[in-house]
């Protein structure tokens, strides 16, 4: 926290311009004045950050690393001032210099490096580690270009590199001093050294792996964490271009783009796994960098590499960085010396492992020739943990083979990064109650049979400082105003909340503060979209990323059929709605990029036909990203999570909807159920069909999508105008999603659960008529919130995985 008076902080400010810029406050553009901003905040914070530092390394407290190949923390200006504490002295600092605060956080390029749910929430995790008071730091990649910029031109996806570093980054901090060598392809050569087998790398190409270091401040508590983002660097004496003959000096360019390409850009792909070996790279570059430079940090403070569990975890999100396990393992045996069962134990201890996703299509495994060749010496160490790991099996299992053979790290000529994982951690977790039941009753169970102590659940969480104070700051007001301050530290008080919901002057404040937020998003959707829309009407809200299983199909059908209904009956009684939707395809899935050209067709047709427009419109917004998402969720009134049960291991926008008081239409998937169980039947709208329903169809088959559009006329209907023209002249434009619904006989029941879908339309339409029913479910879904703040997830991975100390305790 720091403290400063108004007229200290307008001080630095004009000083701290002159001195970046040589020029008068009132001559600069707003970047420059950005650049200024950023740039002091950044000097309060590493005081901090120094401090902190100091402090951990005398008190040698268990340190947490967060490895994940994503962290989309997204912009970071507004989040530091808010936890810092000075930004109301700031705000007004600045307006009493005609400069407005939010115009300069808006030029501050979103960091977007990650893809979605995976990427946030470890972007969250650090948010909750730092205000825990946890010394809890995040390892990754700094991605030259993070996940790209999305165009929509003639309705469709145009993807455009992101290229976030352009203007700098006042936040991160280059360490060349910190460097490490990574060794790629090359030979292994055992020798016997003392009377012990020793394994020497030879021939290998080196990668120097520069850290760029970013404070993660913690919400008024004086604490700065590290986010640790490592960038490819050609080793110097690689290239000397000087001392190179012809040939020489092509193969040093050669070799210094390889280098350089594996920190260049973010995979775009968030569930379709492909075996490009140059993200074999990515996962080996970040993965050894980091624990290498963990351990250095380690034994350079006098740590007794026996103790390594009792003083660090490390958390892999997803199996991204899996190869932590076999890395960890490599510095313990061919440095460090241990012999294999200690290096083994102190490793399992220290590693724990999340899993994301049940889609086998996102499973990672890589072929065995083409990992071995580019990582000889942990191919091996691999192989060595399955041979014993087998071993196990077989004197558990006598005779049981297929199981056996099903459940190896090594098989059919492939690694299987997820039995690696769950082999060599203490702990696995699930992200959601139904997601952990499924991995431990399905999609796991062999593992869970042999180590059924290692599996558990954490519910996912958001962290409440971005996604409620700082993106909402008028709700924010409002609670304070009620329920006290106290939540912010304690976010299970906003429950005091529902005791103010028969008060009609809350209840009035309520729906005035979700007006407005809807004006403000109906600005920003009339700027970056040329579409007006009215704030009267229910924003009827689908931002994440475009995917089948999340049924933006469906969505989008039962639009087709409304618009439908409307010109049968131009006097249906509805309340006008606006359909708003976001989100980015990955570019190689075509049906992904199908849907979201036929929602923009469908919002082209519909909102050019003026028989319908005083009813409904629908607005696709281009580019959703964090920042997108701060101005779209807090003016929202219907969040859907609309996923075919089973499928969304969690979903994380759910939670950040309910807590800025939307109403959510929702399947029984992932924490759509723990939202259900905290706020009661009576405050969530629930369809279709559940777990079990669809684990059933799926095992035993009797679905049949040709029978729902020949008995539904609604669906026949919708179904016939993908394909007759109406939404595009070229009457094949949609014809993948038709042909998924019906050849491919409808993989995620999108017709199958059409009819409960339009009747908890029509419920929400009923609902929304009592404005003061309304206001009350909104209401107690923001009471019932708290318990969806990433400060809980973090607590229970810190008490129940990490074993680290909780300073404060939130529960
Ligand atoms: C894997 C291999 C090769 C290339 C890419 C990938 C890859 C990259 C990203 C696979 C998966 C991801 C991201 C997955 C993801 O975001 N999953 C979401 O995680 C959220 C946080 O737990 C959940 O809330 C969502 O339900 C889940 O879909």
């Amino acid at each position: 926290m720091v403290t400063m008076d108004k007229k200290s902080f307008k001080k630095a400010y004009v000083n701290k311009f002159l001195e970046m810029h040589g020029i008068e406050l009132k001559e600069g553009t707003n970047q420059q004045k950005y650049e200024a901003l950023g740039s002091l905040v950044r000097d309060y914070v590493t005081r901090t950050w120094l401090r902190t530092n100091k402090k951990y390394n005398k008190t040698g407290e268990k340190q947490v690393y967060y490895f994940s190949m994503e962290f989309l923390l997204g912009r970071l200006l507004g989040d530091a001032l808010l936890n810092i504490g000075i930004r109301d002295i700031c705000k007004e600092g600045l307006a009493e210099l005609n400069i407005d605060l939010q115009e300069l956080e808006n030029l501050e390029e979103d960091q977007g490096l990650g893809n979605g749910g995976l990427g946030r929430l470890a972007a969250c995790f650090l948010d909750s580690m730092a205000s825990l008071n946890i010394p809890g730091h995040g390892c990754g990649i700094r991605y030259k270009y993070g996940f790209f910029e999305q165009k929509i031109i003639d309705g469709k996806q145009v993807e455009v590199s992101d290229d976030w570093l352009r203007h700098g980054n006042v936040w991160e901090r280059r360490n060349s001093n910190k460097a490490e060598i990574v060794r790629f392809g090359g030979d292994i050569k055992v020798e016997e050294r003392n009377g012990r087998l020793t394994f020497v790398h030879v021939n290998y190409a080196p990668v120097l792996a520069v850290p760029y270091d970013t404070p993660i401040v913690g919400y008024k508590n004086g604490i700065a964490n590290t986010l640790r983002l490592w960038s490819a660097e050609a080793v110097s004496n690689e290239f000397d271009f000087s001392s190179f003959s012809r040939g020489d000096f092509l193969k040093a360019i050669e070799y210094k783009n390889s280098v350089e390409s594996i920190s260049q850009v973010l995979y775009p792909e968030d569930s379709f796994y492909e075996g490009k070996i140059l993200r074999l790279k990515q996962q080996y570059f970040f993965v050894s960098a980091g624990i290498q430079s963990i351990i250095r940090h380690f034994k350079k403070h006098g740590g007794n590499i026996f103790e390594l569990d009792d003083k660090i975890s490390i958390h892999i999100n997803d199996t991204h960085p899996t190869l932590a396990i076999p890395e960890l393992m490599r510095i313990l045996l061919d440095e460090e010396g241990l012999a294999w069962e200690d290096a083994w134990r102190i490793t399992e201890k220290t590693i724990s492992y999340t899993n994301h996703t049940i889609l086998a299509e996102a499973l990672e495994k890589w072929p065995i020739d083409m990992f071995k060749s580019l990582l000889p010496r942990i191919y091996m160490i691999i192989e060595e943990i399955n041979r014993r790991y087998c071993e196990e099996l077989w004197s558990k299992f006598p005779g049981q083979e297929n199981k056996i053979s099903r459940m190896a790290i090594i098989g059919n000529g492939q690694i299987r990064m997820a039995p690696l994982a769950i082999v060599g951690s203490h702990s696995i977790n699930g992200v959601a109650k139904l997601h952990t039941e499924i991995l431990k009753k399905k999609e796991m169970s062999d593992f869970y049979y042999l180590y059924p102590n290692k599996f558990n659940n954490k519910t996912n969480g958001i962290t409440h400082r971005r996604w409620l104070l700082k993106s909402n700051p008028k709700l924010t007001q409002l609670l304070c105003e009620t329920i006290g301050d106290g939540f912010i530290k304690h976010p299970l008080d906003l429950q005091n909340f529902e005791n103010h919901l028969n008060d009609t002057s809350v209840l009035d404040r309520l729906a005035k503060i979700k007006f407005e937020n809807k004006q403000k998003l109906a600005k920003i959707i009339f700027q970056n979209q040329n579409i007006s829309v009215d704030p009267k009407s229910i924003f009827d809200v689908q931002v994440k990323r475009i995917h089948a299983y999340k049924r933006q199909t469906m969505n989008c059908l039962r639009i087709m059929d409304l618009y439908n209904k409307l010109i049968d009956n131009p006097n249906l009684d509805i309340h006008p709605r606006t359909f708003i939707f976001a989100g980015k395809a990955a570019p190689g899935y075509y049906l992904a990029k199908n849907t979201i050209e036929l929602i923009n067709n469908v919002a082209d047709k519909i909102n050019n036909d003026s028989r319908v427009n005083d009813k409904i419109k629908v607005v696709f917004m281009e580019n959703y990203r964090v920042s997108l998402a701060e101005d779209i969720i807090p003016g929202t009134d219907v969040s859907e999570q609309i996923s075919t049960t089973t499928k969304e291991a969690s979903g994380t926008s759910n939670m950040k909807f309910m807590m800025n008081g939307a109403i959510t239409v929702a399947t029984l998937d992932g924490a759509n159920i723990e939202i259900k169980d905290e706020v009661g039947d009576d405050n969530i709208i629930i369809f279709g069909l559940n777990a079990d329903e669809v684990l059933n169809y799926y095992r035993n088959g009797g679905y049949s999508a040709l029978e729902m559009y020949n008995n539904d006329l609604r669906i026949k209907n919708v179904l016939n105008d993908l394909i007759n023209g109406k939404y595009h002249n070229d009457r094949d434009r949609f014809k993948s999603i038709y042909e998924n619904l019906i050849t491919y006989n409808d993989e995620f029941f999108v017709l199958k659960d059409f009819d409960s879908y339009l009747k908890a339309q029509d419920k929400i339409d009923k609902l929304y008529r009592n404005k003061r029913e309304w206001q009350k479910m909104c209401g107690v879904n923001i009471a019932h919130s708290g318990i969806f703040s990433s400060d809980r997830t973090i607590e229970q991975y810190a008490t129940g995985i990490w074993g680290s100390e909780v300073l404060y305790k939130n529960l």
